[in-house]
Parts: structure tokens; sequence; C-alpha cells
């Protein structure tokens, strides 16, 4: 399930109190030590698929506070910074000031939230005009905004084709993603996403003739793969009219973004398995004349699985 969209807060951490202590006996004096610096707050675009759920529940992330300095002169413990894991295409948007950024590329590391400095002890406080302060600051309160985050992968290949052609079939083999497969149109009723090799795949639900005006389930969720580097095509080997198949997907991808129709694209002769060498070899040289890379491929086939993964790298 996508998480779509969530408000957050996210707060830098404060900075811990300064100590207001004095050192005792004939040395006496201030020696109260600084607070620690609270933690900074980032965000880090990640393809870990895991970073979708964290905001089912919580809607408030903080850096560590510091700590309060302490007596002779002792500096508190700074607060730990916190990077905060987004997927990779999430986009968020500073509520205050409408500011979006964007996250594009994995590993990408952003300082969002600046942790708070810590109060000044009393030794530090010391000045001409007042050797022994009594008092202490107060540490600073760590930066808080809050925004508002479309959390959206963006995937680098996206899994394309009618219902039933055997695109969740071809999630499960390249990925760990397991999802539910039947032999029954629209099975996947939510783009699922899957990662191969640091790398984003998405199993789009199926396109039929008339997705772009609202049939089916498709179409609303191309907006997922407007960004992939490359669409994997799939046509079910065993289907009577293939290349029909071809264009009714390809029809409606362009009535939906002509770009997205113009995308690079492969085409997966899927379930292979299911008819002999000979017509596989019709079948081929059919696309071929449509000027695409066509890979055969079947789950039952170890090595064509093979084929598709070293294409992909
Ligand atoms: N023989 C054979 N059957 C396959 C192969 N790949 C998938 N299937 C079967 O085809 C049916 C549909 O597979 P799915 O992976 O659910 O197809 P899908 O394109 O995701 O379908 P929707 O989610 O409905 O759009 C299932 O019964 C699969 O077991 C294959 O390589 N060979
Ligand atoms: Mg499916």
């Amino acid at each position: 399930m996508l998480i779509d969209e969530v408000q957050v807060t996210f707060k830098g951490g404060n900075g811990g109190d300064g100590r207001a202590s004095f050192y005792p006996g004939k040395k006496a004096g201030p020696d109260g030590g600084n607070g620690g610096r609270g933690g900074d707050l980032y965000i880090k675009a990640t393809s870990d698929l895991t970073a979708l759920k964290q905001f089912s529940k919580i809607r408030f992330l903080n850096a560590e506070d510091g700590q309060a300095g302490g007596g002779n002169k002792k500096t508190g413990k700074n607060g730990a910074d916190l990077a905060i894991n987004l997927p990779v295409g999430s986009l968020i948007k500073n509520l205050e000031t409408g500011e979006l950024i964007e996250f594009t590329t994995g590993n990408q590391l952003l300082l969002i939230c600046h942790g708070g400095l810590g109060g000044k002890g009393n030794f530090e406080l010391r000045s001409s005009t007042n050797t022994t302060p009594k008092a202490a600051q107060v540490g600073f309160s760590g930066e808080e905004k809050r925004f508002f985050i479309n959390l959206r992968f963006l995937a680098d290949f996206g899994l394309i084709g009618l219902p039933n052609s055997g695109k969740s079939s071809l999630l499960n083999e390249l990925t760990k993603a397991n999802v539910k497969v039947a032999s029954y149109p629209f099975t996947t009723l939510e783009p699922n996403l899957g990662v191969f090799k640091g790398k984003i795949i998405a199993d789009i639900p199926g396109l039929i003739e008339g997705a772009s005006s609202g049939k089916g389930l498709g179409i609303k969720f191309l907006k997922h793969i407007e960004k992939v580097n490359l669409l994997l095509h799939c046509i079910s080997a065993d289907s009577s009219e293939l290349l029909a198949d071809y264009q009714t997907v390809i029809n409606e991808l362009k009535n939906f973004d002509k770009t997205l129709a113009k995308k690079k694209q492969i085409i997966l002769l899927t379930k292979t398995d299911l008819i002999d060498a000979e017509t596989n070899k019709i079948l081929i040289e059919k696309f071929k004349k449509l000027k695409k890379k066509v890979l055969a491929v079947s789950i039952y086939d170890y090595d064509s699985i093979e084929k598709l993964k070293s294409y992909l790298v």
C-alpha cells in the first residue's frame, strides 16, 4: 500500500541548558559548563521501501536534545543528529514558506532543521562588568518546521501491459516483492513496488482499452511511472492478438500523456513456456519490426529471467 500524503512536524534538538555552579573553597568562582548542542535533523532519500511505512502513525520527529552543562566547566553532551529516510521521489513542502524540495536521487542528504545551541554556563558568561554571574543561559530551541510530504517512489523501471500479462509475476521474479499473482485480470489493484539491485521496479495495475478515460484501474497510477527510465511492456505470448495488445496499451499511454508514450520501452514477451520455440521466433520477429528491443521471458525459464536481469543492470 502506498501512503501518499502526510503532514508532519520535524524539529532539531534543543540545546542543553548552561549550568550555574560555583567552585568551592579558596579559588571560589563560577564554573558552570555550557549546554551541548541539539542534534540536527536531516532528510535522506532512500530506495528502501520500508521508508513508506514510518508515517502511518508518527507525525512528529525530532533530533536528540543536547545535555545540560555540568559543574567544573563541563560541557554537556551534544544531541545526536537524526536522519529521516524518505523514499526517493518524495516531494516535501514547507507549510510556512511554501518552499518545495524534491528528492530525486538515492542517498541525497539535506539538512532540514538545525539543532539549537547550548546555553552558556556561568563560567563562560563572566565579563568585566559581572565577574561572578549567578545565572546561566537556557539552551536554545531547535528549529521546528511543519511539512506536507508527498511520499512517492520514483521508479526506475515500470512494468506495464494488459491485465493478466504476467507483470506481477515478473516483479516477484526480479525482486523480493512477493505480491499477489492470479489467473484473472485486475489481480493488482494498487501499484506494487520492488527493489532490484537498488533500483525500484513499479508494477502497475493492468491497462485496458479506455483506461485513459477512466476504465479499469491502471491509469490513475501512471503518475508513478512518469519518471521511470525504462518501461517494460509485458505482452502475453499466448494471446491471439499480440500486436493489437501492444497497440491498445500504447494508445492508452498516448492518451494519458504523450511524453509517457515516448519513453524508452522494451517489449517483454511473457509466458513463452506456453508456446513452442518456432512460434516464439516468429513472434519475436514480428515485434522487431516495431524497432523495439524484445526479450522473451517465462517465469519457468531460469535463463530467460537471468537475461532480463542482466539487461536491466
Ligand atoms: N505459464 C506461465 N504462466 C505465467 C507466467 N507468468 C505469469 N503467469 C500466470 O499468468 C497469470 C497472471 O499473472 P500476473 O502476474 O498476476 O499478471 P498481471 O499482469 O500482474 O495481472 P494483473 O495484475 O491482473 O494486471 C497467473 O496465473 C500467473 O501464474 C509465465 O511465465 N508462464
Ligand atoms: Mg498484477
